[in-house]
C-alpha cells in the first residue's frame, strides 16, 4: 500500500504541537507526534522541507525499511530534530498497520502483557501544605503513584511548580527574550528531604513517590540527595544530574540506594547505552517521539530488559496525545514496563485531538480500535495557529548559566 501524502500540521491548541500526517492510496490516516518543545518550527522544515518528499510512493508497510532509509539515509544521525522526525513518521505508519490490520498497536507489538498502564500524575505545590492537597486530590482519584514538588523556600521560581502548564513554556511578546529563572543547590537540598517526609508522613508508606531534579545537581549533590531520601523509599529520583554524562552515575549510583531514572532528553540508545549496560540506573525514561518511534524505542527497551533496566517512559504535556496513545501501546506490550508519566493536556485539546486512551483505578488503556486510537481535526487545528514560546533559562544567583 503506497503512501500518497504526507503534511504537517502545526497547531497550538492550549501548547504548540507538530503532527505528521501520512495517507496511503487507500486513503488510510497514520499520524506521528513531531513536537519539539521550543524549538518545533525545525522539526516541521526538517520533515516537510527533507522527509516528507521522500515518502510519497514508499510502501507504508515496510516500517523497519523506511527507518533505515531515513537513519542511514540523512548520514547525518542522531539529534532531537531528526530523531523526532523520525519518531514521526515511524508512529504514522505504525497507525496505519494497525489500521490495516483492524488491531490496535500493543496487539501488533506482541499484545498484553499487563491489564493496564500504571501512570504517575503531577502533585505540586507553593508550599508543603499545598503539595499535600495536590498529592491527596491525586489519591483520591486512584492514581497509584505521584510525583511531588514543592516551591524551595527563598526561590522566586521552582521547576515543577504552577499548575498545569504543561511543559512549563512561556510565551514572548515580540523580540522577548526567554523568561529566566534564580537556582540555588544549597536551599533546594535542604528543603526537598523535609517535603518528601511530609507526604510520606500524611500519606503513608506504600503510595508510590517520585521526584523530578530536572538537571540541577552535581554526581555528589546527587548522592547525598539520594543518601537522604533513602528513609522515606522513593520509587525514584529522575534527571538528577545533566543527562548527557552517562559516567556521572557511576558516582551517584555508589552513594545512594534510592531508584535512579534518566532520559527524556534522550533520542537514541547510544545516549544511554553505558547507562543501562553497566546497570548505573534503574528507569529509561526515553519517549516515543524524542528517541526515534516506536521501531527505536522498542530496541532501546529491548537492551534495558537484558540489564534488568525499567521502562519510565517521559509523558508531559508537550508530548502530544499521539504520542501519549503511542507510549501506551508500548507500555502494554513490553515485558520491563515499569511505569508512565502521565501529566494530561492544556485546553482546549480536546477541540483538535479525540484519542481512545481511558483511565480507571490508576490504571490507563490505550483502547482498542484499529492503530493508535488517535484523530486530530484538521480544522479545529487551523483554528489554533502556532505561537513562538520557550522553555524558560536558569541561573545561579551569581548569574551564571545553569542547567534548567
Ligand atoms: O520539563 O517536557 O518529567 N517531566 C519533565 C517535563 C519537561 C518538559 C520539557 O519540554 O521534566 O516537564
Ligand atoms: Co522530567
Amino acid at each position: 500500500m503506497k503512501i500518497t501524502a504526507a503534511d504537517v500540521i502545526v497547531t497550538c491548541p492550549g501548547r504548540n504541537y507538530v503532527t505528521l500526517k501520512i495517507t496511503t492510496e487507500d486513503g488510510l490516516v497514520g499520524w506521528g507526534d513531531a513536537t519539539l518543545n521550543g524549538r518545533e518550527l525545525a522539526v516541521a522544515s526538517y520533515l516537510r522541507d527533507h522527509v516528507c518528499p521522500l515518502l510519497i510512493g514508499r510502501n507504508a508497510t515496510r516500517i523497519t525499511d523506511t527507518w533505515q532509509y531515513l537513519y542511514r539515509g540523512a548520514y547525518w544521525r542522531r539529534g532531537p530534530v531528526t530523531m523526532t522526525a523520525i519518531a514521526a513518521v515511524d508512529v504514522a505508519l505504525w497507525d496505519i498497520l494497525g489500521k490495516i490490520s483492524g488491531l490496535p498497536v500493543y496487539r501488533l507489538l506482541g499484545g498484553a502483557a499487563r491489564e493496564g498502564v500504571t501512570v504517575y500524575g503531577h502533585a505540586n505545590g507553593s508550599t508543603i501544605e499545598e503539595l499535600l492537597t495536590d498529592v491527596a486530590h491525586y489519591r483520591d482519584q486512584g492514581y497509584r503513584a505521584i510525583r511531588v514538588q514543592a516551591a524551595v523556600p527563598g526561590l522566586d521560581s521552582t521547576y515543577g511548580i504552577g499548575g498545569k502548564s504543561a511543559g512549563h513554556t512561556y510565551e514572548p511578546a515580540d523580540g522577548e527574550q526567554p523568561t529566566e529563572n534564580v537556582w540555588d543547590t544549597a536551599a533546594y537540598l535542604d528543603f526537598v528531604p523535609k517535603m518528601v517526609a511530609a507526604v510520606r508522613d500524611e500519606f503513608g508508606p506504600t503510595v508510590r513517590l517520585l521526584h523530578d531534579v530536572h538537571h540541577r545537581l552535581s554526581p555528589i549533590e546527587a548522592g547525598q540527595l539520594g543518601k537522604s531520601l533513602e528513609p522515606y523509599r522513593m520509587f525514584w529520583i529522575e534527571d538528577s544530574t545533566p543527562a548527557e554524562d552517562q559516567s556521572a552515575f557511576r558516582t551517584i549510583r555508589q552513594h545512594t540506594t534510592t531508584p535512579l531514572a534518566v532520559g527524556e532528553v534522550f533520542n537514541s540508545v547510544y545516549d544511554c547505552n553505558q547507562l543501562i549496560t553497566e546497570r548505573l540506573i534503574d528507569y529509561i525514561r526515553t519517549s516515543v517521539s524524542h528517541t526515534g518511534g516506536i521501531t527505536h524505542l522498542r530496541d532501546v527497551f529491548a537492551l534495558a530488559n537484558v540489564y534488568g533496566v525499567r521502562s519510565g517512559s517521559h509523558g508531559a504535556g508537550d508530548l502530544s496525545p499521539v504520542s501519549f496513545a503511542s507510549a501506551l501501546h508500548l507500555d502494554m506490550a513490553i515485558p520491563n514496563f515499569g511505569i508512565q508519566e502521565y501529566m494530561g493536556h492544556l485546553d482546549p485539546w480536546r477541540e483538535v485531538f479525540s484519542v481512545g486512551y481511558t483511565m480507571h483505578d490508576g490504571l490507563m488503556h490505550p483502547g482498542d480500535a484499529p492503530g493508535l486510537g488517535v484523530e486530530l481535526d484538521e480544522q479545529a487545528a487551523a483554528r489554533y495557529p502556532y505561537q513562538p514560546q520557550y522553555l524558560p533559562v536558569n541561573r545561579l544567583t551569581d548569574g551564571s548559566m545553569w542547567d534548567w
